[in-house]
């Protein structure tokens, strides 16, 4: 039946996957003098395999020749980078679950395809779910996760002919399994009165629409063939001197030398060092803080890397310049510390969605989004629930905004979801997770999962194994995961660093009565302190509101309705957060797409701003809010007295 073929060439795929331990880096592709970038955004041709089993294109090798008639039939124009389900006016290909196919021509410089000292790459930002990769009919690539980057050295492919250009072809399954993250299920509906033959429906407990497609850059690069292969920084500081501690890999060679700068931003080398691994110091460094924290948050240093490498031919070079903010973090069991200052987490969960593109990226709405973010003086987001695109990343360093990076571990609610199969490849999804965003001083803190059914038995050895892989792969975070469990049966929650919780009171409970709010929140707090005294986020709360919709006394769904349950939260998390309390992150950012259910009117409605960034009214109080509270929590070391007042903007 379509459905079991459709899963099981998912599974069939899975189970080559590569084990623990990932070889080697996945450094953001920058221009630089011994770089060039080609991007492969724009139009490519797509076709998704209809067929009962949809494996057509692998019994037909869609990859062998282009992918047009008369070959493997009719294609369509499909944006990349962009979710392939929003794009057209077919209600079949929105909701298509299976393989389907993109494929485009790449012109490459005459350079790249003669020049042996070239190393040729092609990488994928974002293939959600399961991707396989050939270049020229030539498999050279697989990945399983939709949220991570994945590359292919394609050097002796496109060196190897006389052609000046290549053809990609990428096959994309969007099937989720129980040991896939997030995990789903298909369910088969065999009741012929019901359903036609080979009926199935893809199910899933999470509370977002599968998007899928190419959803990030592709994009071609260049490398010498002995290059910097990954640079791991971590920074410390000493009185008033920051440490930069950075180990470089290299790849290509094994008699090389290496130099490395640290510059300042007017450009002056403020440290220097050799060889692949050292540290620099900085006197009186510029920290990075966040934003509303300092007169000048996001202070980037630039490393410059440089390898040289003596061939035959000559002497031969690589440069990377990598941004580095010097920054510490630390946990205390009532406090978050940035820099040794107390930081108080005011802002948001996200997601990647917006209409048309679905989870495509897309720079307007990327600038739009963190203008909204410092207009509300949010400080901090997590990227609830997967990780978002490096170039996310990239301006929250920038911009000073705090990051609890996420992995897709939502919606894992089945026992099967506990399996061995299952822990391997989240353990290996941590390793991608890390490995991508290591560098970035906006991270803080690692997420492993959201709201797993962590009261089941396997839970607390999956979490217990989860967690001390992520902490083995960078003891400079912290880790936890987002829970909604009861405090007295939560077999995850021992070992997390920060508790973080999610509820929402007088929403899917004692709805409309707003009234019994403070007394859970409280109670709610008070037991998961008393059990594990620890610092707690309350990283969801919220309720849906339709933008427009107006009802006082406030009703569900209206815009007052919100505000209300918003206004109840504060007046607990105001005392609370005199104690232990260090952060709230309201649900959600902007209304966003989810599977259609009776609970969900297009979509989810708890955005304070809608799926287009116009404000609700709880926009205005959130606001009004994080403007005061930056006003109270912020600091200005040099002014020696806390709190500095950031200007407000109702007063400008
Ligand atoms: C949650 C989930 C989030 C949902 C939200 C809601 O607890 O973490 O993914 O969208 O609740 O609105 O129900």
């Amino acid at each position: 039946m379509a459905g079991r073929a459709v899963a099981g060439a998912v599974l069939g795929a899975l189970l080559w996957g590569c084990g623990l331990a990932l070889q080697g880096g996945m450094l953001y592709p920058r221009e630089s003098a011994s770089r060039e970038r080609k991007d492969l955004d724009g139009l490519w041709k797509f076709r998704a395999d209809f067929s009962e089993n949809r494996l057509r294109g692998f019994e037909q090798q869609w990859y062998r020749s282009p992918l047009r008639e008369p070959q493997s039939g009719p294609t369509l124009d499909m944006p990349v980078p962009s979710s392939f389900n929003d794009v057209g006016q077919d209600g079949q290909l929105r909701g298509f679950v299976g393989w389907v196919w993109y494929e485009r021509e790449a012109m490459l410089p005459q350079r790249w395809t003669q020049d042996l000292n070239t190393r040729v790459v092609l990488r994928i930002g974002s293939a959600h779910y399961y991707a396989i990769v050939w270049v020229n009919g030539v498999h050279v690539a697989e990945h399983e996760g939709g949220h991570l980057p994945f590359e292919a050295d394609i050097s002796k492919l496109v060196q190897s002919g006389p052609l000046s250009f290549c053809r990609i072809t990428i096959a994309i399954n969007n099937t989720l399994a129980p040991h896939t993250l997030p995990p789903g299920t298909i369910l088969y509906r065999t009741d012929t009165s019901m359903y036609p033959n080979g009926y199935f429906v893809q199910d899933t407990s999470f509370d977002f629409f599968n998007y899928a497609g190419l959803h990030r850059p592709v994009v071609l690069y260049t490398t010498p063939t002995t290059y910097i292969d990954d640079i791991d920084v971590t920074t410390s500081v000493d009185q008033n001197t920051g440490l930069v501690h950075y180990q470089i890999s290299i790849q290509g060679s094994e008699h090389f030398q290496l130099e490395v700068h640290l510059q300042d931003e007017e450009g002056n080398i403020v440290a220097r060092g050799t060889g692949g691994r050292g540290q620099l110091q900085v006197p009186n460094a510029h920290l990075w803080w966040p934003y509303l924290m300092h007169e000048h948050p996001a202070y980037l240093y630039s490393l410059e890397v440089r390898l040289t490498v003596q061939t035959a031919a000559g002497s031969m070079s690589d440069f990377y310049t990598l941004p580095v903010g010097i920054r510490t973090v630390a946990v205390t069991k009532n406090q978050f510390l940035i820099n040794g200052k107390p930081f108080y987490f005011h802002g948001v969960n996200k997601h990647e969605d917006s209409d048309i593109r679905g989870r495509g990226f897309d720079w307007p709405l990327l600038m739009k989004d963190f203008n909204l973010l410092l207009w509300l003086g949010a400080n901090a987001f997590r990227t609830s629930h997967y990780p978002y695109a490096e170039e996310v990343m990239q301006l929250c360093d920038q911009y000073g905004i705090v990051v609890i990076d996420e992995s897709p571990g939502v919606g894992i609610k089945l026992s099967q979801s506990y399996s061995n199969q299952s822990l391997q490849h989240h353990l290996e999804v941590m390793e991608e997770l890390v490995r991508r965003d290591k560098n970035h001083p906006a991270v803080v803190m690692w997420s492993v999962a959201n709201e797993p059914t962590s009261f089941l038995e396997p839970a607390g050895y999956y979490f217990k194994t989860l967690i001390a892989h992520t902490k083995a792969l960078d003891p400079s975070r912290p880790v936890t995961f987002v829970t909604n469990s009861k405090y007295d049966t939560d077999l995850g929650a021992p070992y997390v660093d920060v508790i973080c919780v999610n509820s929402y009171l007088s929403w899917y409970h004692d709805y409309g009565h707003l009234e019994v709010i403070q007394l859970q929140l409280a109670t709610q707090f008070e037991n998961w302190y008393r059990t594990y005294q620890k610092p707690i986020i309350q990283s969801e709360y919220g309720a849906d509101a339709i933008t427009g919709l107006h009802h006082d006394p406030p009703l569900m769904f209206s815009e007052e309705y919100q505000k209300s349950v918003l206004e109840q939260y504060h007046l607990v998390l105001d005392q609370k957060r005199k104690e232990y309390v260090i952060g709230e992150l309201i649900w959600n950012f902007a209304d966003f797409m989810t599977d259609q259910t009776p609970q969900r009117v297009i979509g989810n409605k708890k955005g304070i701003f809608t799926r287009q960034r116009q404000p609700k009214g709880a926009a205005f109080l959130l606001r009004e809010r994080y403007w005061k509270l930056a006003n109270e929590t912020g600091y200005h070391p040099a002014a020696g007295k806390p709190p500095y007042l950031v200007k407000s903007p109702f007063t400008w």
